[in-house]
């Protein structure tokens, strides 16, 4: 070939080439550098974002009640070139919150409501070629009667929070317009180990005005790629049509089955072709032979053998992100709990990104997942069809993933009546009424849609489930359960469990829901109900643990929540977060999530020494310490500063030890046959208050909790009776919001990020003692009001938020550091905004012998007080 028809052709192939890609099947995401204004487009303060977006990740966690719920518009230019002609373009949503308008041009093109499945906009007739094209978004995430959730235990955070895509197709290509579904569903018949069926239904669009021939070819391949099935077939698309084709191959003999232990996957590849060949559309899915059954009796049957399912439930925001995370990050979420050898993930309360499912697919998780319809109801038109539409795009956009096999719809839906004392009797029937109407006809439009899955539903503890027969409704009822926590005592799940696996024997039970709130700042050797505190964490999810696997007709359970997730109105030990997760909010492990990997994994060696959030420890005079060990190991040997403590054995993933420390650094070493773990914790042993070998003490007034606090960066001791030598109340008692239910009070604590230090309290308290020497010192006093106005959570107080603004109490007492009054007449109610966490810093002067002594002296009601640190000056 001579040179200039060299480089002439090879000109020509990559003009060819190029023009030739224009009129491809493309597809580009659009995330970045969207104009966004918060409000009315009207206004000219737009900033440049990139999607993922929300505009409420931070006024979702600050002081202020509520975060903006309302309008956010983003504008962008495309340019579209003559070449693009030819294609039908759509916009590609995968998931705003929660209602969605989308212009192009000026033109409207479109509304989506729902903030959790994707949808698509054909904009191919309101587009400009050869010149740049406006595309305006506008989402809304104000409170809407007619779109679910109206109500749940989790922020709403609004805006485009998942990618954005153009994509651009041929006139004929597999369909878009099925719910935005990917256009192709694939079932299986007759699967067993001996053999499996493929067969699947492919829907094709033409766009032309004309009737055109097409061929489909669809391949399978194994995880090795080597094709299993091939098979091409000829379609006559008529003119301005959709055409549903179905492909239905032989069985395939000796299938690998997928199962969390071994998740194998077929490819599956689908190309639609014009008559030369050309492909004007594909697609690719991985694909699994696996079926699953309940029973009532034996729990959960994966493809015939019992498998009882233990994992989590997992919310989609992230510390700092709001819901707009990046994919990645959340993708280390599904490694994680893969990492715990969880084998079912419940994607608590909504469809979560379409990735996440790929994961699961690939790393052998099977999951449950659900849309929004949580709390309650809305008896309108309007709210039904939402519902629909949305179960509609959920099971259709997530039928083809080999890990879901469950579709629920929803979640404890008679919470609000239950704590509703407003509505009449009749008011009450119609809302149960509205809600059964609802689930019955959901659940036949999942058992229509999604044949061969198994339904599902959360409910909460109440009979109102088993009274209207709701609970009968799904294939398996899920019981979100927290004795120990909201309810009684942790022993009475198992109860509650056989009571009802009685009373209706042919219901399939899991428990979907547990957990008691955790926040590793929080420690004690005496964990209580509602503390907090990382030993009540580990003491109620291990009991819950040997309760449900006690138990064979318990198909399983899922922990609440994988993760710490944002919930805007919560007062828990860090404010707007709900704190059950096995994982901090950053994503950091709390102990119990290595307590989780001990006992669920049996192929890799593991020890772990639960203390991580221990590093310094303050303890009086001999006392010991309680540990928990974690390991998959029968025994172990347990060394103290390298001499042999004592052997330990392993029940359910862990041993419980009395450390013996000694004062300064201590190293305990776990050493078992085949792995080990070493862990070192500074520990100051304390007779007396000498400030002698340290010289800052604080102690955490009213409660029986260390707390571990960042701001003023110690770890405040607990509290004790007066004790010589020491220090302690000599009169009062630890306040309690509700006597059985919580340590303190539950409530944000405005203007500080140590609420557990100002949560928990005594009231009553007129003379608080310390026996410290002589000297000068700074003595900080920590004060809160606990009475006025707790913000409405129906998970935490159910009757407690009776107490309003004109009920004040009003406590007014002088505070005294031994003689010397530092503040007369505090009336915290009357001189701070509501609670309000107050710090009151004094210089002292003790006297020999004379120690110091704080007098509450009460003028009016019980004096409150809630820590103090002290700090020796010389
Ligand atoms: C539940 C709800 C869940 C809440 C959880 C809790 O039962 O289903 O949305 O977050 O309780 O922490 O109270």
């Amino acid at each position: 070939m001579n040179k200039i028809f060299k480089y002439g052709f090879i000109v020509f192939v990559l003009i060819w080439g190029f023009s030739s890609i224009e009129i491809k099947a493309q597809t580009v995401t659009i995330n970045s550098g969207w104009q966004f204004v918060l409000g009315e487009k009207t206004s000219e303060n737009h900033k440049i974002v990139n999607i993922p977006h929300t505009w409420n990740k931070d006024d979702a966690f600050d002081d202020e009640k509520g975060y903006h719920r309302g309008i956010g518009w983003y504008k962008k230019q495309l340019f579209f070139s003559k070449k693009q002609k030819d294609l039908i373009h759509y916009l590609h949503f995968k998931g705003a919150n929660q209602e969605t308008d989308v212009y192009v041009n000026g033109h409207h093109v479109g509304n989506h409501k729902g903030g959790y499945t994707a949808f698509n906009f054909n904009i191919s007739e309101w587009v400009n070629y050869g010149s740049y094209n406006l595309i305006e978004v506008k989402v809304d995430n104000s409170p809407n009667k007619n779109i679910p959730p109206l109500d749940a235990d989790f922020t709403f955070y609004g805006g485009i929070y998942r990618d954005v895509q153009l994509i651009s197709k041929p006139k004929q290509h597999i369909s878009l317009s099925d719910f935005a579904s990917d256009g192709f569903y694939v079932d299986y018949y007759h699967v067993s180990e001996e053999k499996a069926g493929v067969e699947i239904k492919i829907l094709v669009n033409n766009f032309e005005d004309k009737p055109i021939n097409t061929r489909i070819k669809v391949t399978i391949l194994d995880a090795e790629n080597k094709p299993v099935f091939d098979k091409k077939l000829n379609l006559k698309n008529s003119a301005k049509a959709s055409e549903a084709i179905n492909i239905k191959f032989s069985e395939l003999y000796n299938p690998k089955l997928w199962s969390p232990a071994s998740p194998y996957l077929y490819k599956l590849h689908l190309q639609l072709l014009d008559e030369k060949e050309t492909v004007l559309d594909e697609r690719h899915q991985n694909i699994a032979f696996r079926w699953v059954s309940v029973d009532a009796d034996k729990g959960f049957f994966l493809n015939d053998k019992p498998i009882k399912l233990i994992g989590v439930n997992r919310h989609q925001d992230y510390e700092n992100y709001g819901n707009a995370v990046p994919i990645e990050l959340q993708k280390k979420d599904i490694h994680l709990i893969k990492k715990m050898r969880a084998n079912v993930l419940r994607n608590a309360h909504y469809p979560q990104s379409r990735e996440l499912y790929d994961l699961c697919d690939k790393l052998g998780i099977l999951v449950w997942t659900e849309i929004p319809i949580v709390n309650k109801v809305t008896d309108t038109k309007d709210f039904f069809e939402v519902c629909h539409t949305m179960q509609k795009e959920h099971i259709k956009q997530y039928y083809n993933h080999p890990s879901v096999v469950m579709f629920g719809y929803m979640n404890e839906i008679y919470l609000r009546l239950a704590f509703d004392n407003k509505s009449s009797e009749i008011e009450k029937e119609n809302q149960k009424k509205s809600a059964y109407k609802l689930a019955t006809q959901l659940e036949e439009l999942t058992r229509k849609l999604a044949p061969n899955h198994i339904t599902v539903m959360a409910g909460h503890l109440n009979e109102l489930y088993n009274e209207t027969g709701i609970a009968d409704l799904p294939m398996l009822f899920g019981w979100n359960l927290y004795f120990g926590w909201y309810d009684k005592d942790i022993p009475d799940l198992g109860i509650f469990l056989d009571e009802q696996h009685k009373k209706h024997p042919k219901r399939s039970l899991l428990l979907s829901e547990y957990g008691p709130g955790a926040d590793i700042r929080i420690f004690t050797k005496t964990p209580k109900k509602f503390d907090f505190s990382v030993e009540y964490q580990a003491k109620l999810h291990q009991s819950y643990y040997q309760q449900i696997t006690d138990r064979a007709y318990m198909t399983g359970m899922t922990a609440w929540n994988f993760t710490d997730f944002g919930s805007e109105f919560r007062g828990d030990a860090i404010p707007h977060v709900n704190q059950k997760g096995l994982l901090l909010y950053n994503r950091e492990p709390k102990e119990i999530y290595h307590w989780y990997k001990a006992v669920l994994n049996n192929e890799k060696p593991f020890a772990h020494i639960a203390i991580s959030y221990l590093d310094k420890l303050t303890l009086f005079g001999n006392n010991t310490y309680p540990i928990q060990l974690y390991a998959n190991q029968n025994t172990a040997e347990i060394y103290l500063n390298n001499e042999k403590l004592t052997a330990v054995s392993f029940k359910n993933g862990v041993a419980n030890l009395q450390i013996p420390f000694k004062n300064g650094l201590n190293t305990i070493k776990l050493i078992s046959d085949m792995v080990s773990d070493e862990k070192t914790i500074n520990v100051l042993k304390i007779n007396s208050l000498d400030f002698e070998s340290f010289s800052r003490f604080g102690i955490n007034i009213g409660s029986h909790f260390y707390f571990k606090d960042k701001t003023h960066q110690i770890t405040f001791v607990p509290d004790q009776p007066y004790k010589k030598g020491l220090f302690g109340y000599v009169n009062g008692e630890s306040y309690q919001l509700n006597k059985d239910k919580h340590q303190g009070i539950p409530y944000n604590i405005r203007n500080t990020n140590s609420d557990p230090l100002f949560q928990t309290m005594l009231e009553g308290c007129t003379n608080y003692k310390l026996d410290i020497p002589k000297g000068h010192y700074k003595v900080t006093l920590f004060f809160v009001e606990p009475k006025i106005k707790p913000s409405e959570n129906i998970y935490n107080l159910k009757n407690d938020n009776q107490i309003s603004n004109n009920d004040k109490p009003q406590r007014i007492f002088d505070v005294f550091l031994n003689k010397t009054c530092i503040q007369s007449h505090f009336n915290l109610a009357e001189q701070f905004p509501e609670k309000y966490g107050i710090q009151k810093e004094t210089l002292v002067k003790v006297k020999d012998n004379e120690g110091l002594t704080i007098t509450l002296k009460p003028i009016e009601g019980k004096p409150v007080i809630s820590g103090i640190l002290i700090e020796k000056m010389n």
